[in-house]
Parts: C-alpha cells; sequence; structure tokens
C-alpha cells in the first residue's frame, strides 16, 4: 500500500510538472473585439426639485412727483339784498392736487336800510328817491316825492325858494309846511285825520302850540284831530336852501295808523315860501274831498 500511495505521489508530481511546462508557452495573439451589445434600457426621470427659499425683498420704489396744484376755487355767489342783506358765501375751495387759492369773498350783500331807505339830510343823493311818488306842486313851485313802508313814510320836499324863515327872511308867512294823512271821508276839511304834521317857524300858525322842534322849527303833530303833547322822538326832519330851492327831508313815523305793505294812503298838503301865497300839492286838491288827494301805497 506503502508503495502505491508513493506511486501515486510521484505521478501527481510528474503531472504538476508537465502542467507547469505547459504555461510557459508561447503567449496567444489577442482575440477580435466583439459586436457591440444591444442598447440598455431608458433610464427613469429623476424626482422635480424643491421650489428655491423666496429671494430677499425688492429696494422700495422713489416716491412720486407732487401732483399739480388744482385749479382757483370759484368766485362766492353775490349775496342776496337782504333787510340787510346777508354778506356774500365764500368761495369754494379749489380741486384737490396741492389744494388751489380759495376763491374769492363774494361781494356783501347790500344793506337795505342804507339802500332803500333815504337819508334824511337835506341833500338829494342819486337814487334815494328812485320809485317815490313824485306830487306836482301847483304853480310850478316844485315836487313832492313819497315812500310810504310800514313804519315810516318818507318825503322829500323839493321847493322853489330862496328865504329860510327860521332865519327872518321871509316877508311873509314861515314856510309852513305840512302833510295830511288819511282824512276823514264826508267831513268838512276831512278833518280829523289819522295824521297831520307840520313844521313852520311860528307855531301860530296852527294855534300857538307846539309839541317840539326838529331841526330849527316848530311843530304840529295831530293824531285823529288831537296835537299830542310831545314830538315821536323818531321824526326827522332836515331843510336846506341852496341855490334857489328848499330842500326838506322828512321822515314821519306811522306807528299810529298800523299800515301794512300793500294797504293805501290818502295824502295831500301845502307850502308857503314866504310870499303870501299857499301852494297845494296834488294840484287839484279839495280839503273838503278825499277823492282828491294821492294815494300812496306802502312797501
Ligand atoms: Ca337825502
Ligand atoms: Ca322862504
Amino acid at each position: 500500500m506503502k508503495k502505491f500511495l508513493i506511486v501515486i505521489s510521484i505521478l501527481l508530481v510528474l503531472i504538476l510538472a508537465l502542467s507547469m511546462a505547459g504555461c510557459t508557452g508561447k503567449t496567444g495573439e489577442r482575440g477580435a473585439t466583439g459586436p457591440q451589445g444591444p442598447e440598455g434600457p431608458i433610464g427613469l426621470q429623476g424626482i422635480q426639485g424643491d421650489q428655491g427659499a423666496t429671494g430677499p425683498a425688492g429696494v422700495k420704489g422713489d416716491t412720486g412727483d407732487q401732483g399739480a396744484t388744482g385749479p382757483a376755487g370759484r368766485k362766492g355767489d353775490t349775496g342776496d339784498q337782504g333787510e340787510p342783506g346777508p354778506q356774500g358765501p365764500a368761495g369754494a375751495s379749489g380741486a384737490k392736487g396741492a389744494t388751489g387759492p380759495k376763491g374769492a369773498t363774494g361781494p356783501a350783500g347790500s344793506d337795505a336800510v342804507c339802500e332803500d331807505f333815504p337819508a334824511i339830510d337835506g341833500v338829494i343823493s342819486f337814487d334815494e328817491w328812485d320809485g317815490a311818488v313824485v306830487i306836482p306842486v301847483v304853480s310850478d313851485m316844485g315836487t313832492v316825492s313819497i315812500l310810504a313802508y310800514a313804519n315810516y313814510l318818507y318825503m322829500l320836499f323839493d321847493i322853489v325858494d330862496t328865504t329860510d324863515a327860521r332865519l327872518g327872511e321871509n316877508i311873509h308867512g314861515n314856510d309852513q309846511t305840512s302833510i295830511n294823512i288819511n282824512p276823514t271821508p264826508g267831513a268838512p276839511w276831512g278833518l280829523p285825520c289819522d295824521i297831520i304834521f307840520q313844521i313852520g317857524a311860528d307855531p301860530n300858525a296852527w294855534g300857538g302850540v307846539s309839541p317840539g322842534q326838529t331841526d330849527g322849527w316848530e311843530t304840529d303833530w295831530k293824531i285823529d284831530g288831537v296835537q299830542l303833547p310831545y314830538l315821536p322822538g323818531n321824526v326827522e326832519t332836515v331843510t336846506i336852501y341852496n341855490g334857489g330851492k328848499r330842500v326838506s327831508e322828512w321822515r314821519v313815523p306811522l306807528a299810529t295808523i298800523g299800515v301794512s305793505p300793500g294797504d293805501s294812503l290818502k295824502v295831500g298838503g301845502a307850502i308857503d315860501v314866504g310870499d303870501g301865497s299857499s301852494y297845494l300839492y296834488p294840484i287839484g286838491l279839495d280839503w273838503n274831498d278825499p277823492g282828491t288827494f294821492v294815494g300812496v301805497l306802502v312797501r
């Protein structure tokens, strides 16, 4: 057996030797490159990436230019004529842009007291007697103008006269000037009247009693035929002689009558100038006939 194993071993050694001898043989040439393999399958699409973070805030833009200045405000309306008139409203503000300049203030409303009522100053001013009832005096001795309101009768005597009785310049008479308001129908001389008012340098012309003076004249103030002891404080008269004329302006209170706008007053009277005559108004006046008096509408 032992011999057998030795034989085998020798055989294996021989075989191994022979193998090794073969490896050391000449190297063969490299084979030709094989054909390209088939194309591989398409790869899967990648997953979409996350949205990027929000970027930083942009720089603030520049301030825009200022708007153009608005147009000027409308001029205020003219105030109404009043009693007295209110002041006109202020003009409206200009439209927005920058605020426009303020509109001009409207003209003030007229003052009815100053504009509508004559100034009792013995001077005939422009338009102050416009709208008056103008009554001629007989013999072309001038005119009497009358404006009647609920509280007062305004009168203008524009008379031909060069002598002032207050200064003793008359030869006759006392420059008496009168008005009779609302005579009694059918009564002798139309008496009593609602009001008789007269002025003159000498109160003996009506009985020697004067309830008071106005502008240097004595007065007669009769209400319903009775001469009152005191002249109303709101009677006004101013008389100026100038240029051959005697201009006398009066304001006669009507409180004792209680008239209203739309009423009519019947008026008439007489004037002397120092020549011994008495001149009536209106022309054709008959003291006994109220129909010959002038009707004056109360405003
Ligand atoms: Ca005047
Ligand atoms: Ca006179």
